[in-house]
Parts: C-alpha cells; structure tokens; sequence
C-alpha cells in the first residue's frame, strides 16, 4: 500500500492504483469520459487531468500512477480552466442536438459539460461529418456523436473477444469504425450492445422501435401482446428513479397496460417451457448418445458468435428456441387459435434487456406462419423506460398488478434466467428431478453455478440408466470467455455434459439493452434481485408450472414431440 493525499485527504491505496481510482477511495469524483472502472486505461481525453505537486505539469488521473507520499489537488482553478477547455474542444466537433438527441438527459459529455459549468462553445471550424450506420435491427452508429474515448473498441476487445472497431485515419480524420467502413452487418458483430453500453453519448444506441409500438397501439385494428424477459423486472426501475436491483415487476405489468397493450404476458411462462424442451432435449442426449457437451441457445449474441466463430460447433447448440422465440411461436399460433383472433391482427412485443434480441427476431426460422414474424418489435429495457416517460406515467406511484393469464405464470426456475448460471441451475431443478423420480435436487438452489467467475465449473451426480453418472457442467458469460470454453471443446479437451453461455457480463441483468450506467455494484444488486424473485415464488421448478403442464396436455402434446418440435425447435445459420 502507498499513501497519497487528495485535495487533502490521506487515503492509503494498492501501489498499482491510477490517481482516479486513488481519488475515488478519498470520495472525490474526477470528471472522466474515456475512462471506465470496468476497461483497460486509455489516457486519451484528458478531462481528468489533476495538478500533482513536483510533477510535471498537469497529468491525467485516469493512466497516472499513484506513489507513495504523492500529494494531488484535483480542483484547482488551473485544473478547471484546462478540463473546461478539453470539453469546450469536444463540444465544437460535436452536434448541437442535445434536446433531441436519443441520450438526452442519459449523457456524459452533456453532464461532463454542465458539471463544468460550460454556457457556450467559444470554438469554430470544421465539424466531422461521417455516415449514420443503421444497417442492422439492433444497432445504430452515428460517428459524428463519437468523441473517440475508445470505450467501444475496448469493451468489444477486452469483455467479448471481438474487434469490431478500431480507431481509422489521423489527426482530425480520426474516426471509429469497423473494418474498412463497412456497416455492423458486414462484420463479425454479434449485436451483443455492449458498446452501447459504455459509449458515454450517443455515437452507438439501440434501434430506437418505439415509434412502431406506439404506433401499433393506437391502431384499433392490432390484438396487442406484450412479453417482459426475466432481467428487465431487476433494472427498470433505474431508468426511473428507483434504485439498482428494486424488484419492479407489478409497477412494470401496470405501466404496459396504461400504454394500452391488451394482453401482458411474460417471457418467464416461456422460460419455463424453455427448461421442459431444453430439459428434455438433454436427457435425450446423455441417454441416447447425442451430441455432447450440449450448449444452451437462448442467448442471441451468443448464437450470433457461435455462428460466426464456430460453425463447425453448431451441432452441440440445443435446438430448443430461446424463452422469447418459444413465446412468441405461442403469441402467433395458440394464442389466435384459441382466442379466435386472426394471427395477422396480432402484433406482439417483446421487452428485453438485450440489443441482440432486435436481430432474433427477424430471422425467417422464428416464423411461425410463414412470412410473419412471431415477435413484430423487441424494444430495450431503455426503450420501455423512455416509453412509459412519454405517456406521462407516474410509474414509482403505479399500483402493482398481476400478469395476465395464462401465459403470465412462472416459477422461481423461469426467474434466475436472467443471471449467468441461472440457465443451467433451472434445467438441473428439472433434470434431476426426471432422473430421481420426481426428488428435488437438494435445497433447490444449485450453489456450484453461481456468482460472476468468467467460467464456473461443476459435477453433479445422478442415475442414468440404472448407473450413477457424474455430469459435468461449465458455466461462462461474456463471449471472451465463450471463446475459451469453444476452444478446449474445439479441440476436444473439454468432458463437459452441458455447458451455459450468455454473451453479456452477469448474463442478461448485464444486458446491452439495460439501463446506464452498468458496473459490478449494479449488477450485483440486479442479481440478488432475481434470487430474491425465485427465492419468493413458492413453485421454483419448471415442470411444476400448472399452466405449462396444462399447455402440454390440452394443445402442445408432449415436450420433443411433434407440435413442440415444429414450434419451438430451430435451426441455425451455418
Ligand atoms: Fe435473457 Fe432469456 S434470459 S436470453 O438474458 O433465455 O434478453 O432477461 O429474455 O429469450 O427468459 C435476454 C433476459 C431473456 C430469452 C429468457
């Protein structure tokens, strides 16, 4: 440990702290744009530039590191003056659209600037002027927002082992893009929205969809239904002045229906459908000697990488479509049957807290009647909190209110598929449960998956075929440590029965499509959240879901059979 004193306060820090970091342990915020806790150190946009006394001059917080008996003075009228000038020099190669702009109210560079008091822009010249790139559902880039902080490039690079963009051209040419200016379609771009997720403005957002959904709702014409993933109960509440990881599931339901959706329905019914097809699809393997490991599906950025990455892996993807693609082949065929609705009337929406779902949804497998889409629109957690800010909604006064029947229902197992390991956890409740004549796996909760490890690994035993067989499980998030798992099951190193991969850092509470900011303190609160919503439900096991059990008998048949085969199975793009 080294003692530094800040502003006048002694704070004894690990020798391999920068001076931000030293800082914030003093309890003083320096102002940063290209620095981010969870990303390697860039130094690049010298907003956080402190005055060291005995060094040389002033020096960025961010990338300077601490000594022992250092003293640093981070507000003085040097250092504000030449961290004004820094952000006034972004500003004057920036647009001016701040009211209209998506991050509005939700921006760095706009806080940066009105923390530093900042009333004009006493520079003029020329201004960048690139391409918006909206080649894709999930993603749109505007170049001329970027202030080049790197945070995309390293975000991609560093969480999911991905390249994506890099910095181009020098001097005020300078730009972030893909390779050779090509659009995210082109690329090795999983959507997985973990650039959006740490660009301090607005140069990479989600699609912005919800035009189309308020449109739809105003159209007297559309039976509309709506479904909520399992991790945007956790993080809505953010975007709304609640705190991180309050449980807002009844506020939720009752703001969809004041937006006036007629039917809300929830993404954990299909979760739970999830686990009896993915279950069973599993056991069929281990028993008959299918293609082991088997490797979850239900993570779009994830099945977009493995498709890129590792074709030749795609025979050990479960087949089994993700929670959202099993609701919404059930919005789009038993629901108008059973309801007497014509399927081209409806027009169902899902809230996810995931970029990469936009881009799920528009594959031609999901595609229950030919030629509509099962799922119309997927907006963002973000998207849905903007929404609900659009209508006036007094969402922290709303009531709570019940999910609609009967696709509303869920257990505690549907819940935690929103963490890293909650996947794997609610498939071995059921599992287990087959293979031990209905005994529950003991205590319910599968402790070896949890918690935010990179890659967890575990054995469980249980009888298949008369014989005691250890199952070996491996959980990873973040595609970078996908990739790690790929390789050893790439070449043949890896034993594993089963293996859980979820693109996003905690798995879906840490979703590109969730409320910003995101760091471990936010994520940790997310996923206790989630535990907390399965450790309440008194059914936490899939197949004990009366109303899926009542799917089956009454209309699916049985899990892996025919009807259930053609609707809630798929292919995948080799
Ligand atoms: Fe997820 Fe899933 S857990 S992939 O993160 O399997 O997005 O929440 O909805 O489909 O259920 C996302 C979350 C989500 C699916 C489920």
């Amino acid at each position: 440990l080294v003692k530094v004193t800040i502003d006048g306060i002694t704070v004894e820090v690990p020798s391999d702290f920068t001076v931000i970091e030293a800082a914030a342990k003093a309890g003083i915020r320096i102002p940063q744009l290209c620095y981010h806790p969870e990303l390697s150190k860039e130094g690049a946009c010298r907003v956080c530039v402190v005055e060291i006394v005995g060094g040389r001059g002033l020096g960025a917080a961010c990338v300077y590191p601490v000594a022992d008996g250092m003293v640093v003075y981070t507000n003085t009228p040097k250092v504000r003056e030449t961290r004004k000038a820094v952000v006034e020099l972004l500003l004057a190669n920036h647009p001016q659209d701040c009211l209209f702009c998506q991050k509005n109210q939700d921006c760095e560079l706009q806080q940066t600037a009105a923390d530093l008091g900042i009333r004009e822009v006493p520079y003029t010249g020329a201004t960048r002027s690139a391409e918006k790139d909206e080649s894709n559902p999930s993603l749109v880039r505007d170049p001329n927002k970027c202030i080049l902080c790197g945070r995309c490039i390293r975000a991609c690079h560093e969480r999911q082992g991905l390249d994506v963009y890099a910095f181009v051209n020098r001097g005020f040419k300078t730009i972030v893009e893909p390779a050779f200016g090509l659009g995210l379609d082109q690329v090795a771009c999983t959507y997985c929205g973990q650039c959006a997720a740490v660009c301090p403005t607005a140069a990479i957002c989600e699609r912005d969809d919800t035009e189309k959904v308020f449109a739809a709702l105003a159209d007297p014409k559309k039976y509309t239904i709506v479904q909520t993933a399992p991790a945007t109960r956790v993080a809505l509440g953010e975007a709304l002045g609640l705190p991180a990881g309050e449980v807002v599931t009844g506020k939720m339901v009752a703001a969809l229906r004041r937006l006036g959706f007629d039917k809300v329905f929830d993404t954990d019914f299909s979760a739970d459908l999830t686990i009896m097809e993915e279950g069973h699809e599993f056991l069929d393997r281990v028993v008959n000697g299918g293609v082991l490991p088997m490797i979850t599906s239900c993570s779009p950025g994830w099945i977009n990488f493995i498709e890129i990455k590792y074709p030749d892996l795609l025979p050990h993807l479960s087949t089994a479509k993700s929670p959202q693609g099993m609701f919404g082949a059930l919005a789009k065929t038993y629901w108008p049957e059973t309801q007497g609705i014509a399927v081209e009337d409806i027009y169902s929406v899902s809230i996810m807290p995931c970029t990469a779902k936009k881009a799920e949804c528009v594959r031609p497998q999901l595609q229950s009647n030919p030629g509509i889409p099962d799922v119309d629109t997927v907006l963002t957690t973000r998207e849905l909190a903007r929404m609900i800010k659009n209508a006036g909604i007094d969402f922290k006064n709303l009531p709570e209110e019940e999910y609609d029947s009967p696709l509303g229902s869920s257990t505690g197992a549907a819940a935690i598929f929103g963490v890293t390991g909650g996947v794997m956890e609610a498939a071995l409740r059921t599992v287990y449960s087959v293979l031990n004549s209905g005994a529950d796996i003991p205590g319910i909760i599968f402790q070896p998956v949890r918690g935010m490890e990179g890659i967890k690994e575990a054995t469980i035993e249980v009888p298949v075929n008369g014989e005691k067989v250890n199952v070996k499980l491996a959980v990873a998030h973040t595609l970078k440590n996908a990739k790690i798992l790929m390789d050893k099951v790439r070449a043949g190193k890896a034993d594993y029965h089963f293996i859980e991969v979820m693109a996003c850092p905690g798995g879906c509470i840490g979703g590109g499509g969730q409320p910003q900011p995101v760091n471990a303190e936010i994520r940790a609160a997310r996923t206790a959240a989630l535990y907390s919503v399965d450790e309440a439900k008194t059914l936490r096991q899939s197949h004990k879901n009366p109303d899926i059990a009542a799917l089956y008998e009454k209309w699916l048949g049985k899990p892996l059979g025919e009807k259930a085969h053609h609707l809630l199975h798929t292919h995948y793009n080799a």
